[in-house]
């Protein structure tokens, strides 16, 4: 019995035509996370995402993006949400609570919401694997995710739809 289409294989692109997304992105080493976005923006135009269903909000830094993240998940105007940050070893003593905390905050959101949230934030050690992560190319990690959440939003729609929660 398989009644939802999902591949093994990702195809390059999915159609996210009537799809809803937020995007949450950190200020903080703004440098890179603009290119985040920018490859995000591109990635979701590939999945044919309306530029007009899309919506981006700024937090302060990487700390700050779970509960952006679940603000706009818990709305219900979501299809999905992308965070996009860089936290970067190098620059802080605390990598590991703001790293840590930022992952966890977004796990527990879409945990917690049923809405996919995506882990678009670097957690690297120097600027350099940051600006590898960030360029032009489909291993930008802001389109990485993008496409990403439009496959989940997908996912997760033709499942509720597919199998209704019994009340
Ligand atoms: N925030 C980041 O997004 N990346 C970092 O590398 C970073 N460093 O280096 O500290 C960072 N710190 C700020 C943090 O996210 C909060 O905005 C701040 O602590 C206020 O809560």
């Amino acid at each position: 019995m398989t009644r939802i289409s999902s591949s093994k294989t990702a195809p390059e692109s999915f159609d996210g035509s009537e799809l809803n997304i937020g995007i949450v992105c950190a200020r903080f080493n703004d440098h890179i996370v603009s290119e985040l976005l920018a490859g995000a923006l591109r990635g979701l135009k590939r999945c044919k995402v309306d530029s007009s269903n899309i919506e981006t909000v700024w937090v302060p830094g990487a700390f700050e993006i779970p509960l952006a993240a679940i603000t706009l998940a818990d709305s219900g105007n979501f299809d999905a949400v992308i965070t996009l940050g860089a936290v970067i070893r190098g620059d802080t003593a605390h990598f590991e609570f703001v790293a840590g905390e930022c992952a966890r905050g977004i796990q527990n959101a879409q945990l917690e919401t049923g809405v996919p949230v995506m882990f678009g934030v670097l957690t690297v050690d120097n600027n350099q694997q940051a600006v590898d992560r960030s360029g032009p190319g489909i291993d930008n990690k802001g389109d990485e995710a993008a496409v990403g959440a439009v496959e989940m939003a997908l996912l997760v729609n033709q499942i509720k739809a597919t199998y209704p929660t019994v009340e």
